[in-house]
C-alpha cells in the first residue's frame, strides 16, 4: 500500500488520516505544517482548548523562557522571522504563547487541531498497518503514522507529601495555574521547590505577599538574567541576519544571542579549559559571563562539564556571588549549592532571585533544618515547626521525558506495550524511533538532545527529519518503518557512554528520573550538541535510514 498524491492510501477509510499528531506545542504545530507541505492529511489532538503546549499551561508569574527570544521561535519560515517583533531578551509566557497563536494563525493550522482532546491510548493494528488513537471523550481515530509531540517537560507532578488535601488553603502548582490572576496581598504563602519554575515566581510572589516561606530542598546554582527590551537596530540587524544565524543555531555553533554580535557589545571569546588559563584570566571570564547573564554561562570553560575542577571553580564564583547578595550570612550559606556539580542539574536563570532573601517578609525554610513531614489543614508540618500558610505553591517539577509518553497506553507490534519496553528505562533509535513501534515517531523523544539544547531548534530538527523521511518512504512506495533492536541498543549504549563522559549524570536529577519515585534511573538525554546529532541523523537518512526496516 502506498500513500498517494492527495495523501489518502488507496482503499483506506475516508476519515483515515495519514498521520495523527499529539500535541499542539511548537513541535506539533510546525509537524502539522511540515506534512501538509508533503499533501499528507494529518489532524493534531491537543489536551488543553488552545495551543502553545508547555507555554500554555506554564503560566505562573515571573514565567518566562530562558533561552533568548529571537533564538526561541521557529527558524524555517522566512515570514514568520519577518513578521514578529520580540519585545525583549527573554520572552514572558504570556509573549511566547501570543506568537505560537501568531504562528498557528498565520499558518492556518487551526482547521486542522482538535482542542480539548486527551489522548489516553494508541495502538498499532498490524492487519490494516494503522494506529488506532483513542481519546478520552470515547472516539477513535486511525492514521497510518502516529507522531508523538507530547514535549519533554509537560507532565507536571505533586510531590507525595502527605496531606496535601486537607489543606484548607489554595493549593496551586506551578505548571497548572489558575487562569484568573492570583492575588497574594497581605497572605502567608509557602513555596515548595527551587528549580527554574520556583526560582522565577519566588521573587514575584514576594514582592506581593504579606509574608513568603521558600521551602528549599536542594539549592539550586543560578545566574541573572539580566533581561532587558530589544533595542530596534538589535532586532533588525537579528532579521537581517537571520540566514545565518539560523545556520550557526542548526550547527550548535551558537546557543542564544549572548553568543551572537549584538551593537555595542563583542562577542564573548571562544571558551578555553580552565587549566589553560591563569586565576586571573578565570576570574575575569567569569565575571564576564555573570555580566551578560543567561545560561550560557555554562559554557565559560570549555571543559566545565566534562572537568571537576573547572567545574568547581565556575561552582564557586556562584558561591561566592550569593555571599555578596545576600546580607544574612547563615542564609547566604543555605542559598549556596554544594552538593552537586553545577550543570548536573538544569542551571537556573533569575531576577532577583538571592537578592529577594533580604526581604525582612521572605523566610528560607532549609531541608537540612526542618524537612517537609506533611501538608496539615492549617499548612506545612516540618521537624522544625508548623508553618501557617494561606496558600501554597508546589514548583516541584515534572516527570520529565516519559511522563506523558507512558500516560497513554501505547501498544506497538503485537500489543507490546510501551510501559513495558520502558520499565528499565526509556530505549529508543535516535530518540525518534522505537523497535517494535512501527510508524511511531517522537519529537525530541528520551535519547535525543532535547532539553539538552535550545529546544525548538531540535524540535525543527526533528520535525524536518520525519517530514523528508515521509517523504522518502512515499517516493519508495514503503508503508512502514521501524527501528531495529540492534540500531536502538547500540544508540542506547552510545546516550550512556557520551553522557557517562561528562559530569552530567553525577547527581541524582530530574535528567535521569531519580524526582520521580520508583522511576527508573537512566540518564535520558543525549548530551553530544545538536551538530554532531544533526549530522548522525542526516547520515542515517542518507544511507536509506540505516538502523531502520522499511517495508
Ligand atoms: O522543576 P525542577 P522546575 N519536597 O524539577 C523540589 C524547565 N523550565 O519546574 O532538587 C521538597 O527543576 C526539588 O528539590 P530537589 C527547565 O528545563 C524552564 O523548576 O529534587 N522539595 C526542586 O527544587 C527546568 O529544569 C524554565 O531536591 C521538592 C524543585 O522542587 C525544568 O523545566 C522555567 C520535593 C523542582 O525543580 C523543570 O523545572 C521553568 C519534595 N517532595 C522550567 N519534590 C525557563 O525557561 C521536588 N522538590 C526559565
Amino acid at each position: 500500500m502506498t500513500i498517494s498524491s492527495t495523501g489518502q492510501p488507496p482503499g483506506a477509510a475516508p476519515d483515515t488520516l495519514d498521520a495523527i499528531i499529539v500535541g499542539a506545542g511548537f513541535a506539533g504545530l510546525y509537524m502539522l505544517h511540515r506534512l501538509r507541505q508533503s499533501g499528507l492529511r494529518a489532524m493534531v489532538l491537543e489536551a488543553g482548548p488552545d495551543v502553545g503546549g508547555t507555554w500554555y499551561w506554564n503560566r505562573y508569574p515571573g514565567a518566562r523562557c530562558d533561552v533568548e527570544s529571537v533564538v526561541y521561535s521557529y527558524s524555517f519560515s522566512d515570514e514568520l522571522v519577518r513578521e514578529w517583533n520580540w519585545s525583549e531578551k527573554f520572552a514572558t509566557q504570556p509573549e511566547i504563547l501570543a506568537y505560537i497563536r501568531f504562528a498557528a494563525d498565520r499558518l492556518d493550522l487551526r482547521r486542522d487541531i482538535r482542542f480539548n482532546t486527551r489522548v489516553t491510548a494508541a495502538h498499532h493494528d498490524g492487519a490494516a498497518n494503522l494506529w488506532r488513537v483513542q481519546t478520552e471523550d470515547g472516539r477513535e481515530i486511525a492514521a497510518h503514522f502516529c507522531i508523538m509531540a507530547t514535549g519533554c517537560l509537560s507532565s507536571s507532578r505533586l510531590p507525595d507529601i502527605p496531606g496535601i488535601s486537607a489543606f484548607k488553603g489554595q493549593v496551586i502548582q506551578s505548571a497548572h495555574w489558575p487562569d484568573e490572576p492570583v492575588d497574594f496581598t497581605g497572605k502567608r504563602v509557602g513555596i515548595i521547590g527551587t528549580g527554574s519554575s520556583g526560582i522565577q515566581i519566588i521573587p514575584i510572589v514576594a514582592a506581593q505577599a504579606g509574608h513568603t516561606h521558600v521551602f528549599q530542598r536542594t539549592a539550586a546554582y543560578s545566574v541573572p538574567a539580566r533581561n532587558a527590551p530589544l533595542a530596534p537596530d538589535y532586532r533588525a540587524a537579528v532579521k537581517v541576519g537571520h540566514g545565518e544565524i539560523r545556520r550557526q543555531l542548526r550547527a550548535g555553533l551558537i546557543h542564544g544571542n549572548s553568543d551572537l554580535r549584538v551593537p555595542g557589545e563583542e562577542p564573548v571569546p571562544p571558551g578555553r579549559t580552565a587549566a589553560e588559563m591563569t586565576p586571573a584570566e578565570r576570574e575575569a571570564a567569569l565575571e564576564e559571563r555573570w555580566r551578560r547573564g543567561g545560561a550560557w554561562y555554562m559554557f565559560t570553560f570549555s571543559d566545565q562539564v566534562v572537568d571537576r575542577q573547572a567545574n568547581e571553580i565556575a561552582a564557586d564564583f556562584i558561591r561566592r556571588k550569593i555571599r555578596q547578595i545576600v546580607k544574612d550570612p547563615a542564609v547566604a550559606e543555605k542559598l549556596c549549592p554544594t552538593s552537586y556539580a553545577i550543570g548536573a542539574k538544569r542551571i537556573c536563570v533569575d531576577t532577583n532571585y538571592y537578592a529577594t532573601f533580604n526581604r525582612p517578609d521572605v523566610t528560607l525554610v532549609d531541608h537540612a533544618d526542618a524537612p517537609i513531614r506533611a501538608v496539615t489543614e492549617k499548612g506545612i508540618r516540618t521537624d522544625g515547626g508548623e508553618y501557617e500558610l494561606d496558600v501554597i505553591i508546589f514548583a516541584t517539577g515534572f516527570d520529565a521525558m516519559t511522563g506523558a509518553l507512558l500516560a497513554m497506553d501505547i501498544r506497538g507490534r503485537d500489543g507490546l506495550c510501551l510501559r513495558d519496553k520502558w520499565q528499565d528505562g526509556p530505549r529508543t533509535y535516535l530518540g525518534l524511533g522505537l523497535a517494535g513501534f512501527p510508524n511511531l515517531f517522537t519529537i525530541t523523544g528520551p535519547g535525543s538532545p532535547s532539553v539538552f539544547s535550545n529546544v525548538v531548534v531540535s524540535i525543527e530538527q526533528h520535525v524536518e527529519w520525519i517530514g523528508d523521511c515521509l517523504d522518502h518512504m512515499k517516493s519508495i512506495g514503503a508503508t512502514r518503518i521501524e527501528a531495529t533492536e540492534q540500531a536502538e541498543t547500540d544508540w542506547v549504549r552510545h546516550v550512556g557512554e557520551v553522557a557517562h563522559a561528562t559530569l552530567i549524570p553525577t547527581t541524582r536529577s530530574w535528567y535521569v528520573g531519580a524526582n520521580i519515585p520508583g522511576k527508573p534511573n537512566v540518564f535520558m538525554i543525549y548530551v553530544g550538541g545538536v551538530g554532531p546529532y544533526r549530522d548522525i541523523c542526516n547520515r542515517v537518512a542518507a544511507a536509506g535510514y540505516a538502523g531502520f526496516t522499511l517495508s
